[in-house]
């Protein structure tokens, strides 16, 4: 297995200073290191960098359109050059508005793909129905082909095409989730295991049907997009929209296990992790380490342990 790691510090997408400081944070935390240890080839591409924009007047509610619409269209660049070249791409952000360039660049290397997306959020108000007008509340609106004709025009948001069929995505942790996404998600038939779902059945069933969804036809690519938020406040509380009552570090760990173990993993976000909104070391620390341990188990870390040779 090779990882191809990019660097996403980008912030514009929601209001909160220091969720551009994920990338390196989690660098830091031994990442590339500890991925070679388990036996990974990890190429590290670095950090995209991104210009300022001046003028970037809200269209709408929708806050620094051209900003994100720029960030989104390098990254799509970066992911789809890391496909290219044959790994399996980890894009570090920044916060969740970086999905819609790494989808997107990772849909442009032909084949279509499944979408598993692990939030408290669904992430799929349109310009329309945000609350906010926080694009880290939109991404998936803009990569599905069912809400093509909803979305308006925004500025440099031209080059994005819908690339994601709503059969084709799932939902986990789901615990806030605004009126008007609500509205999509039902109308469009979208696969949702809500907190609620994940109480009734059990982590292991969410999974189980997660991967008979996704494979009730042909075996597509996953693209994994995982928020940190997914995890409870009481793990993760790093991170810029918090929200009471998630998943558990050992559910958190159990659906990365399971998605490695389908051998189709094709490219990982990891998202919103926000040093400035921790309150002490200690909550930054447990929070990348969460994150840290996420990608681990993307890439074949198993808690039962593993070893690579024969021992006398
Ligand atoms: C809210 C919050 N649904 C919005 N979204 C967040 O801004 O559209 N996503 N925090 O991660
Ligand atoms: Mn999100
Ligand atoms: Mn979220
Ligand atoms: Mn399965």
């Amino acid at each position: 297995r090779s990882v191809g790691l990019i660097g996403a510090p980008f912030s514009k997408g929601q209001a909160r200073d220091g969720v551009q400081l994920g990338p390196d944070l989690i660098r830091t935390a031994g990442l590339v290191h500890r991925l070679r240890e388990q036996g990974c080839e990890v190429k590290d591409y670095g950090n995209l960098t991104f210009e300022d924009v001046s003028n970037d007047e809200p269209i709408g509610n929708t806050k620094s359109p051209r900003a994100v619409g720029r960030a989104n269209q390098q990254l799509a660049n970066a992911v789809q050059r890391v496909k290219s070249d044959g790994h399996t791409c980890v894009m570090l952000g920044g916060d969740h508005s970086l999905a819609i360039g790494s989808i997107h660049g990772h849909a442009a290397c032909g084949s279509e793909l499944s979408v598993v997306w692990v939030d408290a959020h669904a992430d799929i108000n349109t310009p329309l129905t945000t609350p906010t007008g926080n694009i880290h509340g939109q991404p998936m609106s803009y990569l599905i082909h069912e809400l093509h004709t909803k979305i308006p025009v925004l500025p440099d948001f031209s080059w994005i095409k819908p690339c994601i069929a709503a059969k084709d995505i799932v939902y986990i942790g789901l615990r806030d989730v605004d009126p008007g996404e609500h509205y999509i998600l039902k109308h469009l038939g979208i696969k949702t295991f809500s907190m609620t779902e994940v109480d009734r059945l059990g982590i292991a069933k969410v999974m189980e049907q997660t991967c008979d969804h996704i494979f009730s036809k042909v075996k597509k690519p996953i693209h994994l997009s995982y928020d940190i938020d997914a995890l409870d406040p009481s793990v993760t509380p790093a991170t810029g929209t918090p929200v009471v009552g998630g998943l558990t570090y050992r559910e958190g760990v159990y659906i990365t296990e399971h998605i490695c173990q389908t051998g189709l993993l094709s490219a990982v976000d990891i998202v919103e992790v926000n040093p400035k909104q921790g309150r002490t070391e200690e909550e930054v620390r447990s929070t990348v380490n969460a994150a840290v341990d996420l990608v681990l188990s993307c890439f074949g870390r198993v808690r039962e342990g593993s070893h690579q040779n024969d021992y006398k």
